[in-house]
């Protein structure tokens, strides 16, 4: 078909949505990241109508800009804080994102994550593997049930990890930009306010400028010896020196992470440092969320190209 409409992606986008993709569009396959093709890639910039990339996916001025035809930017991913809304705003292109189909799989990696850290399963499991119950029992772990949890970020996925550790009996606190009335949490202003008051303190609100190193040394003297870091947000968002710091020096008791500073690379501290339980960003990384991730950036495309509103444009285009 010769007037599929231009596509850029700029990240490797699974099977499953690259192949839909190619049936309506010309694919140029992250064309912009490889120096050896930048003539390709200036040839074909001037007729690129739109992008798609993952929730991590880097869409800064400097790419809007080189792409002059660009009227969509499909992210699949709830968050896009590496796209430069304001940026794609100014030049009227809209920007899609993939919300409420992965709150299930973060808030269960969210409750997982805890449950692993306070109750050392990664470390019993190397325990049974190596072989060494025989020599003697694991030391005793951290009781997770009734235990009160603090959520950074009250938004669709803060509510659904609220609700799942309500059936574990923790009491349930939050801070977010505002306070959440309607909520029967408590609200505190700050997030050190809120990890003085917490046993696990849960991250999960969005990356980007406005959250930059919000958890910070500060914060993490606050929740204290006995207190467990999760982050599920962006790695952003945590001071990860602050962090490996207070981890060696038992300033906090450990730390489940699925997201870091500077992804696929983990520091060495976090690798090998027993308080902690490390997973490769995979919040959203279940066939069935996947797949549907998959269908709503599809379908914010889709849209667009039928010249309907998106689906699910981020608020900022709303
Ligand atoms: C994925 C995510 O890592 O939704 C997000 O914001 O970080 C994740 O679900 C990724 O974007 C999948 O494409």
């Amino acid at each position: 078909m010769p007037n599929k409409p231009e596509l850029l992606t700029v990240a490797k986008l699974a099977p499953f949505l690259m192949q839909p993709l190619q049936q309506s569009f010309t694919v140029h396959d992250r064309l912009h990241e490889n120096a050896a093709e930048s003539a390709a890639f200036a040839a074909a910039a001037p007729r690129i109508r739109a992008i798609c990339g993952s929730g991590e996916s880097k869409v800064s001025a400097e790419l809007i800009a080189r792409l002059p035809a660009l009227e969509v930017i499909s992210i699949m991913g709830v968050g896009y804080d590496g796209v430069d809304v304001a940026a794609a705003k100014s030049r009227g292109v809209m920007v899609g994102h993939t919300p409420d189909v992965l709150n299930d799989d973060v808030a269960d990696l969210a409750l997982a994550l805890m449950l692993n850290i306070a109750r050392r399963i990664p470390q019993a499991e190397r325990h049974v593997r190596a072989g060494k119950w025989p020599e003697g029992p694991m030391p005793l772990a951290r009781k997770m049930s009734g235990a009160r949890l603090g959520i950074v970020g009250m938004g669709r996925i803060g509510q659904a990890i609220a609700q799942r550790a309500l059936a574990f009996g923790m009491t349930v606190a939050y801070t977010a930009r505002s306070a959440k009335p309607a909520l029967p949490f408590a609200f505190h202003a700050t997030p050190r306010e809120l990890a003085a008051a917490s046993d696990f303190l849960v991250v999960i609100t969005p990356g980007g400028a406005a959250t930059r190193k919000l958890i910070d040394a500060e914060v993490l003297r606050a929740l204290g010896p006995e207190g467990y870091l999760i982050n599920v947000a962006r790695g952003s968002v945590v001071d990860e020196t602050a962090l490996i710091e207070a981890l060696r020096s038992g300033g906090i008791a450990g730390a489940g992470l699925d997201v870091f500073e500077n992804e696929p690379q983990v520091p060495e501290a976090l690798r090998t440092l027993d308080n902690v339980v490390v997973v490769p960003h995979i919040g959203s990384a279940t066939v069935q969320t996947r797949h549907a991730m998959a269908a709503r950036a599809l379908a914010n495309l889709q849209a667009h190209f039928a010249r309907q509103p998106l689906p699910s444009a981020v608020p900022e285009c709303r």
